[in-house]
């Protein structure tokens, strides 16, 4: 027998819900001078708190109970309030509880029961059934013709290089093959395969014809012949005598959007190497070439760098015996880990082989917690007393612009990162920053007054001015989040990266800004994929079915020929880790959805069509069972 906790909704209002927890000492002793802790990413007002006190940062709380026994078979029960909005699934109710005992001596595990919801929804979405399709390609090519007949691969069959820019892409389809398909090419043999240069194709753009004399894959470009494989890959089938055929078919391709992404949040939980080249893959797979990888956030530091160990060394784990608490999950141990920068150059060389750039991500000057805490002689401006709390419930995780430290470590991150990955751009970040933030902080007044700022928005955009600045010197383009334009002080070069709406996008393409559309309605993959509350992930921003992610059309009231949409660079989908603790979580938020993302950066408009996807997911799903993908069941 051992320890459970129950968490249940007690009353719920839109924007006010009442919470009961009972503590079950299931075992035959009593604990003595205990606390409970436990994981909850919802922020609860402390006055609102019975039977003892709550403390709370991020999502880790503490409860000081007001009996200091608990006696074997009883319980300890206790209420509160959290301003927000109704909990629909299980994944928002408690992730984790350990019981504290005798003064920190000793820790007993609790055991979690479901959240009792109050409300979970009814609704559950139906994907209609379909009839498989013969060619199974997503995202969807934009010009098909097949024939009739079939190209046999045989024992002897041969990858032939004419033109040395396919080299990668060669290597690529090769290894492909052997781990899909468990076919080896051969170094000597028929010329079956071939990868020839076509100079009149643009980058990305690629041509794959199949016929009675062979598979001929055409391109100008790297990115073009890895696209061409990555087609071909999807279209080879196997017939009944188990030889590979591949249809008689000419096809011939090239993208709607040129920047085609996706973000890993590899901070607030910690991907290894592996899991992110295993994502890496399957982006190529699918025709993306941008890999936004979020290494820094409050809960952690993922990223080497040599001139600041303390970053990685304190700033890489939380939890016991460490300088951050525990967040998300494993309440008892120390959890983190960090990339080596030969890891990451590993990493860079893996995903340019698949034509797919990686853009790293260090987030300033919110999000800075892990980093503050790292370094607090450079990062911690003693005489502020400013009070704030983030989205994410900390009080002490933005930087100040008035230290001199906090340039002193931009100038020392910037410079490593500029040298360690070749990307032309580099993300900043510049989300989220708290209101509050450095209005009690003697310096940041000072800096106001000197530069006439009247808001402290001005502050957020003169600290990102010097990023801009610092990075053009390194040869690097600042990208950010939204409010990378806050304050007005970062120029047009920069990049903005919407995410809370459209309508920001919008605005910034108006002002002259180029923009990356990733809204968090449609693109993501954190979110629940269906109403059942059974289902994984969080719902702020909506619940996302596989049909709502198809049927994503970027700025799809502005009208086709409007110039503005030039200014469109294209869309990224984002896996955000607060729920993403293990590979099997990771793929079941990312599959399907990520191939419908996919046709969304890809296919042309006119080409979309969600019964004919869905044709073609069906005859695609036993690719992704090869791989041992742990997707999600569209047809239940
Ligand atoms: C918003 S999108 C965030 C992230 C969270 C995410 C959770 C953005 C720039 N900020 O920090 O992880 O929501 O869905």
């Amino acid at each position: 027998m051992s320890f459970r906790v129950e968490l249940a909704v007690l009353s719920e209002q839109k924007q006010f819900c009442r919470f009961g927890l009972t503590l079950h000492n299931l075992t035959d002793q009593a604990v003595n001078n205990w606390q409970l802790q436990f994981i909850l990413d919802r922020f609860i007002l402390a006055d609102s708190f019975t039977h003892g006190e709550i403390e709370q940062v991020g999502s880790f709380c503490v409860v000081k109970p007001d009996t200091h026994v608990l006696e074997a078979n009883q319980h300890y029960y206790c209420e509160f309030s959290i301003n927000t909005a109704p909990l629909r699934f299980y994944t928002d109710g408690l992730k984790d509880a350990l019981i504290v005992a005798n003064n920190g001596e000793t820790t007993h595990s609790v055991v979690l029961t479901p959240i009792a919801l109050a409300s979970p929804y009814r609704e559950r979405t139906q994907i209609p059934s379909v009839n498989q399709a013969t060619l199974a390609v997503i995202p969807k090519a934009n010009k098909i013709e097949c024939f009739d007949g079939e190209f046999r691969l045989t024992q002897s069959s041969q990858i032939t290089l004419q033109s040395n820019i396919a080299q990668h892409a060669a290597n690529w389809l090769q290894l492909e093959l052997e781990t899909l398909f468990d076919f080896t090419a051969q170094s000597i043999g028929h010329s079956d395969i071939v990868f020839r240069n076509n100079p009149t194709l643009d980058e990305a753009q690629y041509l794959l014809s199949v016929s009675g004399s062979g598979i001929r894959l055409e391109a100008g470009s790297h990115s073009g012949f890895v696209h061409a494989s990555a087609t071909l890959l999807q279209i080879i089938q196997r017939d009944e005598k188990q030889n590979l055929t591949v249809p008689y078919v000419r096809i011939t391709d090239t993208p709607r959007f040129k920047y085609r992404g996706m973000m890993l949040d590899c901070a607030r939980h910690f991907h290894s190497v592996d899991m992110v080249k295993r994502l890496i893959n399957q982006l190529a797979h699918y025709k993306f070439n941008t890999f936004h990888w979020h290494l820094t956030d409050d809960e952690g530091w993922r990223l080497e760098i040599k001139a600041l160990p303390q970053l990685t060394k304190v700033g890489a784990y939380r939890g016991k015996g460490t300088q951050l608490e525990p967040q998300f999950s494993h309440l008892a141990d120390v959890y983190g880990g960090y990339y080596t920068q030969q890891e990451v150059k590993e990493v860079i060389a893996y995903a340019e082989q698949r034509g797919i750039n990686v853009i790293p991500e260090i987030d300033i000057p919110g999000h800075c917690r892990a980093a503050i805490k790292s370094l607090p002689d450079l990062l911690q401006d003693p005489s502020d007393r400013s009070q704030y709390r983030s989205i994410q419930h900390y009080s002490d995780n933005v930087l100040s612009p008035a230290l001199e430290g906090t340039y002193q470590f931009l100038d020392q991150v910037l410079t490593e990162v500029a040298e360690l990955f070749p990307s032309p751009w580099v993300h900043i970040g510049a989300d989220e920053v708290p209101s509050g933030v450095w209005l009690a902080s003697p310096a940041c007044q000072t800096l106001m007054e000197e530069n006439n700022y009247q808001s402290p928005k001005e502050l957020q955009g003169h600290l990102l001015r010097y990023a801009e600045k610092k990075l053009r010197s390194l040869g690097k383009r600042m990208v950010g989040w939204e409010e990378a334009q806050h304050g007005n002080k970062v120029s047009k070069d920069t990049v903005i990266y919407s995410w809370l709406s459209e309508e920001a996008a919008l605005n910034c393409a108006k002002q002259g800004f180029d923009v990356i559309l990733q809204p968090g309605q449609s693109t993501y993959l954190d979110m629940t994929q269906d109403y059942s509350p059974e289902e994984p992930g969080v719902d702020w921003a909506a619940v996302i079915p596989l049909e709502n992610a198809y049927c994503y059309e970027p700025l799809a009231q502005v009208p086709d020929n409007d110039p503005i949409r030039k200014r469109i660079l294209g869309i990224q989908c984002a896996l955000w880790s607060e729920i993403v603790t293990n590979q099997n979580r990771m793929d079941y938020m990312i599959f399907p959805r990520l191939t419908a993302m996919a046709e969304a950066c890809w296919t042309e408009k006119s080409e979309r069509n969600w019964q004919d996807y869905l044709t073609r997911l069906k005859g695609h799903l036993a690719l992704l069972d090869k791989q041992g993908i742990n997707y999600r069941q569209p047809w239940k």
